[in-house]
């Protein structure tokens, strides 16, 4: 309850922010973007983890509003880089179950994005395979309606819930992002480790899916992952999670 009334002050008095963790092309390395992450400072609290307040504001329903609350202020962000003269690139957001469940959720952020003018391109929503495995057939919908608007849909934490393979294909998101449990098991599980990520990667390559993988932290994985023509890479090797002014300096360096 203390957390719940936390982050009903949090949306009134401004103590969410934004981190950004960049992404990676694999072949060239280049900055394709960053994966939105929510971060809460409470002054009383102090800075609470997406693990601790994540699940309660699910569970009260207060991750709708403050899902719209994210992407607003990453409109924001996005106007200001590109007011800046830096590259457009593109930022994915984390949908959470209590907000797919929203009926009206696509023609929200529609009206969001349109009114703080960022062109839908940039903006991509990450749906875990739990979640869009639960309803498959809704999820199709909704994947559809986001994707019939140019916002782009991921599949995030891949390979660790279970998958119906007609249902990945008929979601026809544009990326799928390897579940870091298998990128470790890059290093950890030698052969079969890497057997089972080639395997993923290439399924994906199959349904004209991006691969990207999640929770690189070794030179080693990240030279088998290009061996593997792994789309993109992210995690911690190549960048944490980053404030603001962090990211638009890696921004700087790549203009
Ligand atoms: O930020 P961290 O790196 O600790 O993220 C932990 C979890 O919280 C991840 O599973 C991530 O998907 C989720 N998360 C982070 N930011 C957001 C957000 O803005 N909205 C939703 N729904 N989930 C988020
Ligand atoms: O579930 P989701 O993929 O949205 O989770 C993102 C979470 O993963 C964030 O909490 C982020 O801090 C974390 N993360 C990002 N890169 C790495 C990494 O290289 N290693 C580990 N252990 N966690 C990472
Ligand atoms: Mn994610
Ligand atoms: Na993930």
């Amino acid at each position: 309850l203390q957390i719940q009334h936390a982050l009903h002050e949090a949306l009134k008095a401004d103590y969410f922010s934004l981190c950004f963790q960049p992404k990676f092309r694999g072949d060239n390395s280049e900055l394709t973007g960053a994966e939105v992450l929510l971060r809460l400072r409470h002054p009383e609290l102090g800075p609470l983890l997406p693990m601790e307040f994540i699940p309660i504001a699910e569970r009260s329903g207060q991750i709708v509003q403050i899902g719209y609350w994210v992407v607003r202020e990453t409109c924001r962000q996005i106007r200001r880089w590109r007011e800046n003269g830096l590259p457009a690139v593109k930022v994915a957001i984390n949908l959470s179950p209590r907000q797919l469940e929203q009926s009206d959720l696509v023609a929200r952020m529609l009206d969001i994005v349109r009114s703080e003018q960022v062109p839908c391109e940039q903006i991509m929503f990450e749906i875990t395979e739990t979640v869009a495995m639960q309803d498959a057939p809704k999820t199709t919908n909704m994947i559809r309606e986001f994707q019939e608007n140019n916002f782009e849909i991921a599949i995030d934490d891949f390979g660790t819930g279970y998958s119906s393979l007609a249902y990945l294909q008929r979601f026809r998101a544009k990326q799928l992002k390897i579940d870091r449990f298998f990128t470790n098991g890059l290093d950890e599980y030698g052969r079969e480790g890497s057997a089972i990520v080639s395997a993923i990667i290439k399924l994906a390559h199959s349904l004209e899916m991006d691969v990207v993988a999640e929770g690189v932290e070794t030179a080693s994985q990240l030279e088998k992952l290009k061996g593997m023509m792994c789309d993109e890479m992210q995690g911690f090797l190549l960048g944490k999670p980053l404030a603001v002014e962090e990211f638009s300096a890696l921004l700087h360096g790549h203009k």
